[in-house]
């Protein structure tokens, strides 16, 4: 299986993705998943400019090899332009190779672990009523896991809360990015009562999750793990600045709440003190960010060791090829956690077409060779890029927090 051409394609149905198309000899096509969110082209130019040339005529079977080349080879390593490229690259090989053997990919990971993969869902309201009616959506829509994201009296707009006629989607199409308000003291004084609320109204039964989205300082993440410890909470996410690693030894000697983190993570290394000293129970990191298949597992395994799960980052910026990716792999591995599953726009499905499942609450990559991802070229034509960026956060005063 001789590499014979590469092509980037950068298509917005709905939103932004960059996906790697690597054809061989054999007449087969694998995709990958090279989405960065409001950095797509960064991405996009990185592929085209100084990794395709270097795939043309080389044995597509050679998955390892070429990660190590990419990886050594560019003498600048790590960071999320390089390592979700290197991703796409991986993505792509591993589709190859499970389509020139006929298998789903997950069977050349180890096949299945599991019958299918518990996936969250993603509920958001400004205020109580508007909460409920989208954690009974959810259940309506077969989920079995919710996230839970509220407003906060006088916060006038916030990460994870729409309104209730439009899906949520962080990512705007504007030139510049939008402009969110934040204040910790508001926040930590509101949030206790919303899940006290939330746990008596829907019962001890369903496991709830939620993202501080990188805000906290360690005391005040430590203080918020506390207060929530009663309404047992599956994980809370990226309670701090995540590239702190040191930060969540301050956390944990404080509150058992399980904590998530990782998402913005693109290699190993940033996990090295977080798994190493148990600072973790679940690791956030996608396929499509991270290296792809055979960075990922590496990581897994390691976090194995440590019965740390998995607990893949699965918003709308990784695409339906991106989460293939992530499905084939969550399936074989031992240390499975839990899946984010937030659905696509339907118009993203006039360019991808994925056969994984998503049915009474799991979902499964399906059966077919390879991904089991098609991607429909004209269609993907018809959908230019648009610049689109995720929010920039201030504080009342209007100095610039994480967002
Ligand atoms: C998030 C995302 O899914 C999550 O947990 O934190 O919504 C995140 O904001 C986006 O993926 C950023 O690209
Ligand atoms: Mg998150």
């Amino acid at each position: 299986m001789i590499i014979e051409s590469v092509e980037v394609v950068v298509t917005s149905p709905g939103r932004n993705f960059v996906t790697l198309l690597i054809t061989t000899d054999d007449g087969l096509t694998g995709l990958g998943d090279a989405t960065l969110n409001g950095r797509e082209l960064a991405v996009a130019a990185y592929l085209r400019d100084h990794i395709a040339p270097l795939l043309i005529g080389r044995d597509a079977h050679a998955i390892e090899d070429t990660w190590q080349l990419l990886y050594r080879g560019a003498y600048w390593r790590r960071g999320p332009v390089t390592m979700t490229a290197i991703a796409a690259v991986d993505v792509a090989l591993w589709d190859l190779k499970a389509q020139f053997v006929r298998l789903p990919l997950y069977q050349l990971l180890g096949g299945a672990s599991r019958s299918g993969l518990l996936a969250y869902g993603h509920a958001g309201g400004r205020d109580l009523s508007e909460l409920y009616d989208s954690i009974h959506r959810n259940l309506d829509e077969g989920f079995r896991a919710v996230r839970v994201q509220s407003g906060v009296p006088g916060i006038a707009s916030l990460y994870g809360v729409a309104t209730p006629d439009a899906a949520y989607e962080p990512a705007r199409r504007t030139p510049r990015p939008a402009e969110e308000q934040w204040d910790s003291r508001a926040y930590l004084r509101h949030l206790p009562g919303v899940f006290e609320a939330v746990r008596s109204e829907f019962g001890p039964e369903l496991p709830l999750l939620h993202d501080v989205h990188h805000r906290l300082t360690p005391i005040e993440a430590a203080r918020l793990g506390r207060s929530l410890e009663p309404y047992d909470l599956f994980w809370l996410e990226d309670c701090t600045p995540a590239e702190d690693q040191e930060a969540l030894r301050l956390v944990r000697s404080h509150t058992v709440i399980p904590l998530a983190i990782g998402e913005v993570f693109n290699s190993v290394h940033d996990y090295r003190t977080l798994i190493g000293e148990r600072l973790i129970d679940y690791v956030r990191s996608s396929v499509t960010h991270t290296g792809g298949i055979t960075a990922l597992r590496r990581i897994l395994d390691l976090a194995g060791l440590y019965q740390i799960k998995s607990g893949m980052h699965g918003p709308t910026d990784i695409s339906p090829v991106g989460m293939a990716a992530a499905l084939h792999l969550g399936l074989a591995i031992h240390n499975f956690g839990i899946q984010e599953y937030m659905p696509h726009a339907p118009v993203t499905g006039e360019v991808f077409w994925p056969s994984f499942t998503f049915a009474g609450g799991l979902l499964h990559p399906g059966d077919q060779p390879g991904l089991g991802v098609s991607i429909n070229l004209p269609a993907a034509r018809r959908f230019p890029y648009e610049a689109a960026y995720l929010p920039v956060n201030r504080l009342r005063d209007g100095t610039v927090h994480d967002w």
